[in-house]
């Protein structure tokens, strides 16, 4: 048994490009889409049926596995202290609706095969060492997102979380139960346990890596983020009979909203993200004046200043344009901008370089469960590209020489972390 610290550059040599494959194609086979992506959305039958096969795959590596109030799943590959907390990686298993084969499950994947590798090795590292799968990073079924790394930092309530309704009405609480029972009975642990460092790898979910020909993001941290929920509410009514003037047309009103918003967030340097992604006209009927209007916003940015300020004239401008209906804004996240710890980033920097990998700093323009360990422990990420960019869309793609180079830089990162 090497005892570590193994040689830098020991345990990536083990870190086997075939086997992470594989396991990314097992994987992508649950939920998979006719387009080649998957739909796995959090606390489903598919995201139920992953944890399985992970769970399956870890005890037969002999690795220990354990879960939370909210369905986190940890593989723990033992250190020589059992008393010193882990260093973790991870990622998450859920999806986006037309979500692709590698947002999250490659950083949950990426993190096993490190587990493996150091287990082909022979390398026993001093701090156990910990993949964990998040549950709902996406945020896309049940908002907000990011409840499993927000439980576990202790920045959301349970209570809170698991009463959360999806567009159908079912909880996060019936959801989750159906979930679990879906994996082995395993050992349950409370929220908040000790953690060393936390690393996560991903797909960049961005063009930049790729337009610079780089194989390598050493993610220095992620901007902020605040998302609502806007419902609409007019008056049903008859649409050859109702003159406009009388009527309360929950769609115009809700147009009228979206073109001000529009105004709000111009920036002519496009640094400004601000997306409604979802969009209901009820009662959806063609000859009926729409009597309600939900819909969603996401809006982003790396300064903390320009997320308050922005943020904060949401609901005022809405409800300044509500009439004559009447609106409810609703806010369903808010998040910070989040630096990484300096070590971490020069660590995750310094095995790009060992390694001989194309790399820059950069940021995340996506959030992700680090955003969430950041203030827990030191954390860092590391970013692959992915085909032209593209993301959250069922044709993403990350090459398999890419997902090795990414978990051979995280096998590295880990056990410099881990000695
Ligand atoms: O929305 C996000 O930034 C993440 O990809 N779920
Ligand atoms: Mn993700
Ligand atoms: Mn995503």
């Amino acid at each position: 048994m090497a005892l570590s610290p193994a040689p830098a550059g020991t345990v990536s040599r083990f870190v086997n490009q075939a086997r992470l494959a594989q396991r990314l194609a097992d994987m992508a086979r649950i939920g998979a889409t006719a387009k080649g992506g998957v739909n796995r959305q959090a606390l489903s039958v598919e995201d139920g049926q992953a944890r399985a096969l992970l769970t399956g795959w870890a005890v037969a590596r002999g690795f220990d596995v354990a879960t939370d109030g909210i369905g986190n799943l940890f593989v723990r590959r033992a250190g020589s202290n059992p008393d010193a907390a882990p260093v973790m990686t991870g990622s998450h298993l859920d999806s986006q609706p037309t979500g692709g084969r590698y947002d999250g499950v490659y950083g949950v994947l990426a993190g096993f095969e490190v587990l493996e590798a150091l287990e082909d090795a022979g390398i026993t590292t001093r701090h156990p060492v910990e993949v964990v799968a998040w549950t709902n990073e996406e945020g896309s079924r049940f908002q907000p997102y990011c409840m499993g790394s927000a439980l576990f930092a202790g920045k959301m309530d349970l209570e809170m979380v698991l009463a959360c309704t999806d567009p159908k009405g079912i909880s996060v609480r019936d959801a989750l139960a159906e979930t679990l029972a879906l994996a082995p009975p395993m050992p349950s642990r409370p929220f908040g346990t000790p953690a060393a460092a936390y690393v996560e790898a991903h797909i960049e979910q961005g063009p930049r890596l790729e337009a610079e020909g780089l194989t390598i993001g050493v993610v220095q941290g992620i901007q902020g983020s605040r998302w609502f929920q806007v419902e609409v509410t007019g008056q049903e009514a008859h649409a050859g009979t109702t003159p406009h003037g009388a009527r309360k047309d929950a769609f115009q009103t809700a147009l009228r909203m979206v073109t001000a918003l529009n105004d709000l967030m111009h920036d002519p340097d496009d640094i400004i993200r601000c997306t409604f992604g979802r969009f209901e006209v009820l009662p959806g009927s063609p000859n009926t004046v729409p009597g309600k209007v939900i819909f969603t916003i996401d809006f982003r940015h790396p300064d903390a200043g320009v997320v308050k300020e922005k943020g904060d004239a949401i609901a005022p401008l809405l409800h300044s344009l509500a009439a004559p209906c009447t609106v409810m804004v609703k806010e369903t996240s808010t998040t910070a901008p989040v630096d990484f710890d300096p070590l971490v980033v020069e660590a995750v920097r310094d095995a790009a370089g060992l390694l001989g990998l194309s790399h820059r700093d950069m940021p995340s323009g996506a959030n992700h469960d680090a955003k969430f360990m950041a203030p827990r422990c030191p954390t860092g990420m590391i970013f692959i590209p992915c085909k032209d960019g593209i993301s959250h869309n069922e044709v993403e793609y990350a090459s398999p020489e890419h997902c090795h180079a990414g978990a051979a830089v995280l096998a590295e990162t880990l056990v410099r972390l881990a000695v």
